[in-house]
């Protein structure tokens, strides 16, 4: 088994976390994703997206897409629960799951795509609006988590869960994203200093 990923990459840290949280030890190999190593013709047979992370299992099979990797390994290896436990726990999780993804990660790495000079020959074409107007959206999903966390220690509730790791990249992503973060959400950056304080952040 192995996974393939590029370090630096967004995606491919919430698996690392989830993993470390999961104490599961997986060998990795890094492609260079910004030398166009993900374009090759071997990878493209892997994953047609040309998208790391992805999981090769021993017989060969390829699992790609972040979630799907990490509900591979929560049913091999249950505790400590990532997804939730019970029909509510598990569903509030994969609520605040999507909502960090869809609605705070997407919206962080759409204007890394679109703006950073870096990404021009990745996202083609750029467009610098489409960058732009993604950052309101990021900064929207941001305050409405830190109202979250107003009442609760954990992006999902009481337990640290995928919904934490999903948040704490996005957040994290902001950075090179040069989406600057708002004074005064004061809730948010008090779960920031505990999640970014766990050693699987590390990872
Ligand atoms: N939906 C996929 C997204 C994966 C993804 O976008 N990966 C990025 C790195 S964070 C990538 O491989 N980018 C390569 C490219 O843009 O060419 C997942 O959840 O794993």
């Amino acid at each position: 088994m192995k996974i393939i990923e590029t370090k630096q990459a967004p995606n491919p840290r919430r698996v690392r976390v989830f993993l470390a949280e999961k104490g599961i030890e997986v060998p990795y190999e890094q492609l260079d994703l910004m030398k166009n190593e993900l374009k090759t013709p071997a990878f493209t047979a892997m994953n047609p997206l040309q998208r790391v992370p992805v999981l090769v299992l021993d017989d060969g099979t390829v699992l790609s897409e972040t979630v799907a990797i990490c509900r591979y390994f929560e049913v091999q290896k249950p505790a400590p629960a990532l997804f939730g436990t019970g029909a509510l726990g598990q569903a509030q999780v994969e609520m605040w799951n999507r909502r960090m993804e869809l609605g705070l990660l997407f919206h962080v790495a759409q204007t890394f795509r679109h703006l950073h000079p870096a990404m021009a020959h990745l996202e083609v074409p750029q467009v610098k609006e489409w960058g732009e107007a993604n950052k309101p959206k990021a900064l929207e999903m941001l305050a409405m988590l830190d109202q979250q966390l107003a009442g609760h220690r954990f992006v999902a509730g009481d337990a640290y869960s995928i919904a934490d790791i999903t948040a704490l990249v996005a957040v994290d992503f902001m950075r090179p994203a040069r989406i600057e973060r708002p004074k005064g959400l004061s809730h948010l950056e008090r779960w920031h200093a505990e999640v970014s304080g766990r050693p699987s952040a590390k990872a």
